[in-house]
């Protein structure tokens, strides 16, 4: 019998790819440059099975491309905001992501920020490198406390309660969250030590810094807005490992800028790779290009993760990590 064709559009680390090679008739992206739209097509109607990342696009318009043979999307990413989940599910593609394996290094990357904004780190090094440190002085570059303070989580998912867990039992921080959703089991919830707060102003209003761990969807497009980044203290610290979109930027320019709140960590951008002017140009936050996965550990596991779910799909099971 024929190998599957498998189109991955771009480059992964070389274990996995070796792996690819060995299982299926895979096409690679040596040059690692996004494939356009019509691309993306092309691949859905010549393989059996499309391997994007957070960078493609698999808009409806692409999803609707006529003479199909592809049957699966194996997203490498946990977040599938990149693709049209009804349009997949009009189609009858069966969408999967990797969850789990990149839960506690985008925590990481989380604390990192956090620690980051906290104690001045960005603008710290800054001035290391552009050689106009002075010297040691009492009153220079003060940031907050981490340890002991309240760490608020918008969403309690994996990557939230890992985060909580380091915050927890590694820096004794206060846990709240909230959630739209139904709470972990109660025996998790408290080894967090975590308090649920009935509304996202309520958890605002409250801790000392908030990081959000909700899917990137429309529902949660801005939900932190001008009126919620009021809700804050000038002490809090912001940080984002979800998708840049849950924040509106411009909002929190301004609030940077005025000092509604003390920091900001981000990890993710609305239109990444584009990074709204405006912040680039402020002291008080920490910017990363969008590193919660980047390590060699985890890249090799979502990549694996992605070849049990299309080989589950080949050999006619239910992929583990069905998403549609
Ligand atoms: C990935 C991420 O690197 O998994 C996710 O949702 O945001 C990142 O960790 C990226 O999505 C790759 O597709």
């Amino acid at each position: 019998m024929s190998k599957p064709k498998v189109v991955v559009t771009r480059k992964w680390p070389v274990e996995v790819e070796a792996r690819l090679k060995e299982l299926y008739d895979v096409t690679l992206n040596e040059s690692d440059v996004p494939m356009t739209a019509d691309e993306l097509k092309r691949a859905l109607q010549t393989a059996d099975a499309l391997l994007p990342t957070v960078t493609d696009p698999i808009t409806a318009d692409v999803l609707r491309v006529e003479n199909k043979r592809a049957g699966i999307i194996g997203n490498f990413g946990v977040g599938y905001n990149n693709i049209d989940i009804a349009a997949a599910r009009e189609q009858g593609l069966t969408v999967t992501n990797t969850p789990d394996v990149l839960t506690d290094c985008t925590a990481d990357i989380a604390m990192l920020l956090l620690l980051m904004s906290a104690r001045r780190a960005s603008q710290g090094e800054r001035l290391v490198r552009s050689r106009r440190w002075t010297g040691w002085c009492p009153t220079q570059m003060l940031g907050q406390k981490v340890t002991g303070k309240t760490l608020g989580l918008i969403g309690l998912g994996r990557i939230a309660q890992a985060m909580a867990k380091k915050a927890h039992h590694g820096f004794g921080m206060n846990i709240l969250f909230y959630t739209p959703r139904n709470p972990p089991p109660r025996q998790v919830v408290d080894d967090l030590g975590a308090v649920r707060c009935e509304t996202i102003e309520d958890l605002l209003a409250q801790a000392d810094f908030v990081s959000l761990h909700c899917p990137g969807s429309p529902e949660n497009h801005h939900l932190i807005n001008e009126q919620r980044l009021k809700r804050m203290r000038p002490s809090t610290h912001l940080i984002n490992t979800a998708r840049g979109d849950v924040v509106d930027n411009i909002a929190l320019c301004k609030a940077l800028k005025e000092g509604w709140i003390a920091g900001a960590g981000l990890d993710v951008f609305e239109g990444e790779p584009n990074v709204y002017p405006g912040l680039l140009e402020l002291d008080n936050i920490a910017l990363l290009p969008h590193l919660g996965s980047a390590t060699e550990e985890t890249r090799i596991a979502m990549g694996n993760r992605v070849i049990e779910n299309i080989s589950a799909f080949f050999a006619g099971r239910e992929p583990g990590d069905k998403v549609v």
